[in-house]
C-alpha cells in the first residue's frame, strides 16, 4: 500500500486526485497520514526524514523501482513517479510528453508559488500591504490569462489528453475567489475547470482529509507556518 503523508491543500490534492484517477482506492491501495501543517506536524523528525523541506505531500511506496521502497517529496516529482508506475496521464511520445512536462513545470514554478503568495497577502498576512496584494493579484490574473489562451481551441492544458499537468493545476484554481479572480474574464479556463471538477476521481481526491483542515485563523498556526517556528534553525 502506498503511504501518502499529506494535508487537504492544493499540493496534497494533486496526489490524492492522481491516485484515484489511476484506479487506486483509498484504504485499499493507498493510505493517507495526516500532516497537520497548522499544528506543526511537518517539523516532526519522521516526516522531515522523507520531506526535508518540511512540506507536504510526500509518499512512501514500499514497492518502488526494483521492488525496493522509495520515498519522494515535491508534488510534481510524485505525479511523474505515479504516472510512470501506473502508466497513466503522461503520454509516451516524446513530443507530447515534453509538452506535459512544460505545463507541469509552469504549475510548479508559477501557478503554485504565485497563487500561494496571493493567498498569503490577501488572506493571512497580519497587515494588508497594498503593494503585495496588487502584485500577486495581478500575477494571478496574468497566469489565468496564459492558461485561458492556451485552452482556446484545445480541451486540455497540454494538448488533446487529460494529463498530470491538468491534475497539477486544477486544485490551485479551486480557490479562485481568494485570488481575486472573476471567471467571466477566463471563459476557456472555466470550461476546463468545470470539466475536471465533474470527474468522480477528482471529487474523491479533493474530499481526502477535507474535514480535518480548519481555517488558519489562530496565531499559533500563523506562527508555525509564517513565523519563528518556520524559520528556526534545524
Ligand atoms: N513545491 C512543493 C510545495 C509544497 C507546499 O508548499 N506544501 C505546503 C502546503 S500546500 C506545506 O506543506 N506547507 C507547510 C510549511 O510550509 O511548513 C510541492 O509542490 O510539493
Amino acid at each position: 500500500m502506498i503511504d501518502v503523508h499529506s494535508w487537504a491543500t492544493p499540493n496534497g490534492h494533486k496526489v490524492h486526485i492522481m491516485l484515484e484517477e489511476c484506479g487506486q482506492q483509498l484504504g485499499r491501495d493507498w493510505q493517507v497520514h495526516a500532516v497537520n501543517i497548522g499544528a506543526g506536524d511537518q517539523f516532526k523528525p519522521d516526516f522531515l526524514a522523507i520531506s526535508p523541506n518540511n512540506k507536504i505531500p510526500a509518499i512512501i511506496d514500499p514497492n518502488g523501482p526494483g521492488g525496493q521502497p522509495i520515498s519522494l517529496f515535491e508534488s510534481g516529482a510524485i505525479l511523474v513517479y505515479l504516472a510512470s508506475k501506473f502508466d497513466r496521464f503522461l503520454p509516451k511520445g516524446d513530443r507530447e510528453r515534453f509538452k506535459v512536462l512544460e505545463w507541469l513545470m509552469f504549475q510548479m514554478g508559477g501557478v503554485g508559488p504565485m497563487l500561494g503568495q496571493a493567498h498569503h497577502f490577501r488572506l493571512y498576512a497580519p497587515e494588508k500591504i497594498e503593494y503585495a496584494i496588487n502584485r500577486y493579484t495581478n500575477e494571478a490574473k496574468r497566469l489565468y490569462g496564459v492558461m485561458d489562451r492556451q485552452l482556446a481551441g484545445q480541451e486540455w492544458i497540454a494538448g488533446n489528453e487529460y494529463t498530470i499537468a491538468d491534475i497539477a493545476i486544477f486544485p490551485w484554481l479551486r480557490s479562485w475567489q481568494n485570488q481575486g479572480i472573476d471567471w467571466a474574464d477566463f471563459p476557456n479556463l472555466k470550461v476546463w475547470f468545470d470539466r475536471i471538477a465533474a470527474r468522480p476521481a477528482v471529487q474523491r481526491g479533493v474530499a481526502v482529509l477535507a474535514d480535518a483542515r480548519k481555517p488558519l485563523t489562530d496565531d499559533k498556526s500563523r506562527d508555525i507556518l509564517f513565523g519563528k517556528t518556520q524559520y528556526e534553525k534545524r
